[in-house]
């Protein structure tokens, strides 16, 4: 499926409210930060107006520096009640259209529009409006990119600031990364780029160009999302804020249950259940959680963080009958047990992830098949059986 994503990224954001609500600082080199004059100039620039950019003077620059580079700015400690305020106002127009908005800082949010978009149009077309209704009701410009992921859109935000709006067109991924230097692609810090500078490597293209097995020997798991990013795929959803924090599903026994191979039975199928919701989340989660509640009401859960996090119904039942271990059962009957999957990340999101899932590629895949099957046919219909049985077996054969 072809998605619609768009970053939106204010411009200069601190700097310019300041500018909105003092018009005397409009045409002057703003800098919001720590006090030049105090503390001997220690402290850094948290924001600099693209007035006070032509001077040299950006974000996290000891603000000693700035001042030394741009005496006759206008110098303010800024007021962060307000720039949250401010935050809140634009994200709530960005939500005007669509729930999918995932903000990932103060100034800037991506938005999913790719079912919302036969209702406003095209991508494009919605992001010129959107542009249009922060200008109109919050007086500050914003820079937009759009296009069929999240690296590309927000790559795409960047290119024309400010008051930008760049468009990425499918088809035309590789061509517009081409001559972008390497440090734009995701997780490229100052050493993998020093490291690829080093082997003749400045701008995607000549990623591209390389052998993905070279890179992944070279930077291991790192290198095959690198080649990934290169070719400007990327699958991470927008995750939105009211996303839940965690998927989980209980049941309560129509009577309580003394037989625990009953209650183990319960766990595998409810774990099925947890991770068959996960994928179609396309999130995976790293903690598990197990509840339990006895016949007299006495409710306890326990936790096991995983070390990678998991979207597999196997991963979530073994370490829930793990859990279960740790609770003093004998002589209690059990009036309900849950499972739920928390810390949930967006599958793809960590580079550490995309390990797993490369690790496990053949099984995850034969997950999202049985859950195509089981979409079409039902439940039970394939695949339940056998993770009985596998787990059953591991447990001792006593089920
Ligand atoms: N910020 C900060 N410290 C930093 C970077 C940013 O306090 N090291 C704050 C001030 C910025 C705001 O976050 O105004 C948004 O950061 P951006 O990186 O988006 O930068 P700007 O919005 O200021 O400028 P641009 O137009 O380049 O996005
Ligand atoms: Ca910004
Ligand atoms: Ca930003």
């Amino acid at each position: 499926m072809i998605r619609t994503i768009l970053h939106v990224d204010m411009d200069a954001f601190y700097t310019s409210v300041e500018q909105r609500d003092h018009p005397e600082y409009r045409g002057r080199p703003v800098i919001v930060g720590a006090d030049p004059k105090e503390g001997k100039g220690r402290g850094v620039v948290a924001a600099a107006s693209y007035e006070a950019r032509s001077f040299g003077v950006h974000s996290a620059m000891p603000i000693s520096r700035a001042f030394h580079l741009c005496p006759r700015g206008v110098y303010l400690r800024g007021n962060m009640t307000k720039y949250g305020e401010v935050s809140q106002c634009i994200m709530g127009i960005l939500e005007t259209y669509t729930d999918l908005v995932e903000q990932i800082s103060i100034d800037e949010a991506f938005l999913d529009m790719t079912s919302s978009a036969k209702l406003f149009g095209s991508g494009e077309a919605i992001a010129r409006s959107m542009k249009q209704r922060i200008q109109k009701e919050q007086g500050l410009t914003a820079s937009i990119g759009v296009a069929p992921n999240k690296f590309l859109a927000k790559v795409a935000s960047d290119l024309d600031k400010p008051d930008g709006l760049v468009v990425v067109l499918r088809g035309e991924e590789e061509n517009f990364l081409r001559d972008l230097a390497v440090e734009k692609l995701w997780g490229v810090g100052p050493r993998t780029a020093e490291a690829l500078h080093k082997l003749g490597i400045f701008k995607i293209s000549d990623i591209t160009r390389l052998d993905p097995r070279e890179l992944a020997d070279r930077f291991g798991k790192h290198g095959e999302h690198l080649s990934r990013l290169a070719r400007g795929i990327d699958d991470r959803p927008v995750i939105p804020e009211h996303e839940p924090k965690s998927i989980g599903h209980e049941t309560t026994f129509p009577e309580d249950v003394a037989d625990y191979a009953v209650v183990h039975r319960t766990l595998l199928e409810l774990a099925e259940s947890v991770a068959r919701r996960l994928r179609k989340h396309e999130l995976a989660g790293k903690t598990v959680t197990l509840k339990y509640r006895d016949e007299q009401f006495v409710t306890e859960t326990r936790a096991q963080t995983l070390s990678n996090p998991t979207d597999d119904a196997q991963v979530l039942a073994e370490t829930a009958l793990l859990l279960l271990r740790r609770i003093k059962t004998k002589g209690r009957k059990v009036r309900l047990v849950g499972i739920s999957a928390g810390k949930l990340v967006g599958v793809g999101e960590e580079p550490h992830q995309l390990g797993l899932f490369d690790r496990e590629d053949k099984k995850r895949r034969l997950n999202l098949t049985m859950d195509a099957v089981t979409e079409r046919f039902g439940r039970g219909s394939i695949g339940r059986a056998s993770l009985l049985e596998e787990t059953s077996r591991s447990e001792g054969g006593d089920q």
